[in-house]
């Protein structure tokens, strides 16, 4: 048991954790140098569908801004990238997830939020576990890591205590919930590079803009029990298969810790 029966305790009450340091220096060094060389192309294992633009670059790139400050995104990094996948694979994060899920876990995805300088926008309220309906049961644990230190001015992670107790929420009721003081306490995170927060799949959670002059890059790693079943449309999984050259109708989310179940992800 890696987390204190006082931050296990904290986890079930409120639906995160506020984290200590995971990453060094220089881990962090060269995980920011090789999400700019994706970003900017210099290296290409990264497929350019998982590469996706702020907004108001997507139809008028402009010249004038670098192209890491265009990103907005970048998934299953951990898939492509070794650094990353190291990352996902740290015994410092895997420890906490193996606390908070148990012992047999794989990372469904994993997303670099870059969060540009000058032009980062929102990520609106949302819980991770219902934009994922096609995991049975809907259970993930994901840990936020800061690669920038991330603040209430560049956008830090902002989460409303306790509200993974409310089940999942359709998005017709979500403003009605998160409209209710006595219900939604919205609690900004800040957090220092390299430290992290962990966060329930059915933690309400949101980011704001950054329009400061630092980046404010987090990379959000989503786990899942290895007994999941998954009920992912085909298309989905031979798209990741091929991309991973295995063998169609193989394709596995990736073992973190623990063991592979028949049948599930
Ligand atoms: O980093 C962000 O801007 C959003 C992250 C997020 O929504 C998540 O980790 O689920």
């Amino acid at each position: 048991m890696t987390l204190t029966a006082e931050q296990k305790a904290y986890f079930a009450e409120n639906g995160y954790l506020a984290y200590g340091r995971v990453l060094s220096d220089p881990e962090l060094t060269a995980l920011r140098q090789r999400a700019a060389d994706i970003a900017e192309g210099k290296v290409t294992h990264l497929p350019q569908r998982y590469i996706q633009l702020e907004k108001a670059f997507r139809d008028d790139p402009k010249a004038d801004v670098p192209r890491i400050d265009q990103v907005r995104k970048m998934t299953q990094l951990c898939y492509f990238d070794p650094l990353f996948e190291a990352a996902a694979k740290k015994a410092e994060i895997v420890d906490v997830i193996e606390d908070l899920l148990g012992p047999n876990i794989k990372l469904y995805t994993d997303q670099l939020m870059m969060k540009p300088r000058f032009h980062g926008t929102v990520t609106d309220w949302h819980q991770d576990s219902v934009a994922w309906p096609q995991f049975v049961p809907q259970e993930h644990v994901s840990c936020w890591v800061a690669l920038d230190d991330a603040t209430v001015e560049n956008g830090c992670m902002t989460v409303i205590p306790g509200s993974h107790k409310w089940g999942p929420v359709s998005r017709e009721y979500r403003d009605k919930f998160l409209a209710m003081p006595e219900l939604a306490t919205p609690v900004p995170v800040e957090l220092k590079a390299g430290s992290c927060m962990f966060h329930h799949g059915l933690n309400f959670h949101r980011t704001g803009a950054n329009q400061t002059p630092n980046r404010r890059r987090g990379l959000a790693l989503h786990y899942i029990h290895a007994e999941t079943k998954y009920l992912g449309v085909e298309d989905e999984e031979s798209r990741m298969t091929t991309e991973c050259e295995k063998p169609k109708g193989t394709f596995r989310f990736m073992l973190i810790r623990g063991q592979e179940f028949a049948g599930r992800v």
